[in-house]
């Protein structure tokens, strides 16, 4: 394979991966608007390093031109959760998607490897549209907790400064490691409820308060400006009461008086 071929050949990887990251970060966002739980936290994604291609197609003593074939991850994204009981959420997710069609599910979730390794891992295949037309490509979906991800990023460095010798002691502390994440993120489960509570509403919060500051935004102009400062005022005093109820009624409020000047001004 000729050296200056693989920009054009991992082109279509690059473009698989920044489409899925625009769309699962869309994802999130549609849920932080709707004002709903999001199960994906946030999204990672890389097209795999040439060295790092070549390795594997060393290791799995294929042929170069194969690698296309034989290598799953060149394009990988990585969907991090807060919980280990999201990750079913959004396995379930991206088995709706159509966009998105599945060949292969591993789960070491219920059941990591030897190493400690856990995370839910997706092989893919994707289409995007290039100047030539279409080409599928595979990605490698990896969908994990933030605990476990922190793992796996930590012993992902350690494989590669021991290259492959990792010293049995590490080993050792790695895998007890593993172990006190699994117990880490049961804990984390069992508080879900009241996380998912309390961050539901400081979003709601930070949506009704955005939605106030426009009203009053749109008031400039269409009322006069001792109305205005006595709006803020009262805004600022019901803000500071830290009451959710209080905030939204204030803005109900708002929406009416807002909605009286425009009839007003027309
Ligand atoms: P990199 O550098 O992250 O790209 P295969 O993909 O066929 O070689 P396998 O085991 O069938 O191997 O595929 P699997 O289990 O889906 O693993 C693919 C990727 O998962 C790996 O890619 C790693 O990113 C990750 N992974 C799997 N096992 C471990 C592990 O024990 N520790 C860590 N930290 N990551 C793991 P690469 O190409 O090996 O690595």
């Amino acid at each position: 394979m000729e050296l200056k071929s693989w920009r054009e050949l991992l082109s279509p990887y690059h473009l698989a991966v920044d489409e899925m990251v625009v769309k699962f970060n869309h994802l999130i966002c549609e849920y932080l608007e709707k004002g709903i739980y999001s199960p994906i936290l946030s999204v990672e994604g890389r097209v795999k390093k040439i060295s790092s291609i070549l390795d594997k197609v060393q290791k799995k003593g294929i042929d170069l031109d194969d690698f296309e074939k034989a290598v799953d991850d060149v394009a990988g994204v990585r969907l991090i959760c807060q919980f280990v009981e999201d990750i079913e959420k959004v396995v379930q997710i991206l088995r709706e998607r159509q966009d998105v069609v599945i060949r292969e599910e591993k789960d070491y979730i219920s059941q990591g490897k030897p190493s400690g390794y856990r995370s839910y891992h997706m092989d893919t295949d994707y289409t995007v549209y290039l100047s030539d037309g279409p080409k599928t490509v595979k990605v490698e979906i990896q969908i994990r907790t933030l605990a476990m991800n922190y793992w796996g990023t930590v012993e992902h460095s350690l494989q590669y400064k021991y290259k492959g010798n990792m010293p049995e002691h590490i080993r050792e502390r790695l895998l007890a490691a593993s172990k006190a994440i699994g117990t880490l993120d049961k804990e984390m489960s069992s508080v879900r409820n009241e996380i998912m509570d309390a961050e539901n509403t400081m979003q709601v919060k930070e949506r009704v308060v955005s939605d106030i500051l426009t009203n009053i935004q749109n008031l400039f102009g269409i009322a006069n400006k001792r109305e205005i400062v006595k709006i803020q005022d009262e805004f600022l005093k019901i803000y500071r009461l830290n009451e959710l109820s209080k905030l939204e009624r204030f803005n109900r409020e708002l929406d009416v008086i807002v909605e009286g000047y425009r009839a007003q001004n027309l």
